[in-house]
């Protein structure tokens, strides 16, 4: 199957990641992460990157990739967009040009009867804001909730996960309220406004979880095998 995905958001949490992987130079400009930016991925939580985080992984020459989905509070029922491509990109030659991609798809269904496909890392078909799914490199494949792959190669999670994001959004909206949510639980203002966040800190989001993508691999299938150095920078987009 191939067919064309225009990239609704991109490069969200691109300053976390560059944080986390040391990949980007100093002289390219980078996004703060962002959610509710639009009306429509507002109306349509699914298409809303969270957030894209790099963590170390399960040994030391393993990295586990993540992105969050489904802003701001998943609830049990939360599903992946089956009409969506969801997608973590590497450039490993610090050009901000993709040199591998994972394109993440799901089928229909609602919980673990949701099945995941994972493809990548691979070198991509298109770059930039144009997106056309792979058919060659490796292919894994799971039920939302649960884990698949291989643990000395790749391995993938997708499914609902405590969100790892740490942030007061009460005081968040109460500072800038025109960023509340039009419906929903975060509507209702709780608290006067604001001009600071709260000391001490509230970890509002502790609670709550988020739909994640989690892939988890050896940092060497990242890397170029002729640039002269081995950082990376890893970014998410979801297209539809
Ligand atoms: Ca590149």
């Amino acid at each position: 199957m191939s067919r064309p995905f225009f990239t609704k958001r991109s490069l969200s949490a691109f300053a976390i990641v560059v944080v986390a992987v040391g990949a980007a130079t100093a002289a390219q400009r980078v996004y703060a992460s962002d959610h509710q930016d639009t009306p429509e991925v507002e109306l349509n939580p699914r298409s809303d990157i969270n957030d894209v985080y790099a963590f170390p992984g399960s040994s030391a020459d393993r990295i586990a990739l993540v992105l969050t989905t489904s802003s701001p509070i998943a609830g049990t029922n939360a599903s992946f967009d089956p009409n969506l491509l969801y997608q973590l990109k590497i450039d490993n030659t610090g050009d901000a040009v993709e040199d591998r991609v994972f394109q993440i798809t799901f089928d229909e269904g609602v919980g673990a009867a949701q099945k995941y496909t994972v493809r990548g890392p691979v070198v991509p078909a298109a770059t930039g804001t144009r997106n056309t799914l792979v058919t060659t490199g490796d292919v894994v494949t799971g039920n939302v909730g649960s884990s698949a792959g291989v643990a000395t190669a790749t391995r993938v999670f997708a499914g609902l996960r405590a969100d790892p994001f740490v942030i007061d959004l009460e005081q968040f909206f109460n500072i800038i309220p025109d960023r509340r949510p039009a419906t929903g639980p975060l509507s209702v203002q709780n608290g006067p406004a604001a001009g600071s966040f709260r000391s001490p800190g509230v970890d509002f989001l502790r609670p709550f979880n988020a739909l994640a993508i989690v892939i988890e691999l050896p940092k060497s299938l990242l890397q170029s095998s002729t640039a002269a150095d081995a950082k990376f920078g890893v970014w998410g987009t979801i297209s539809r």
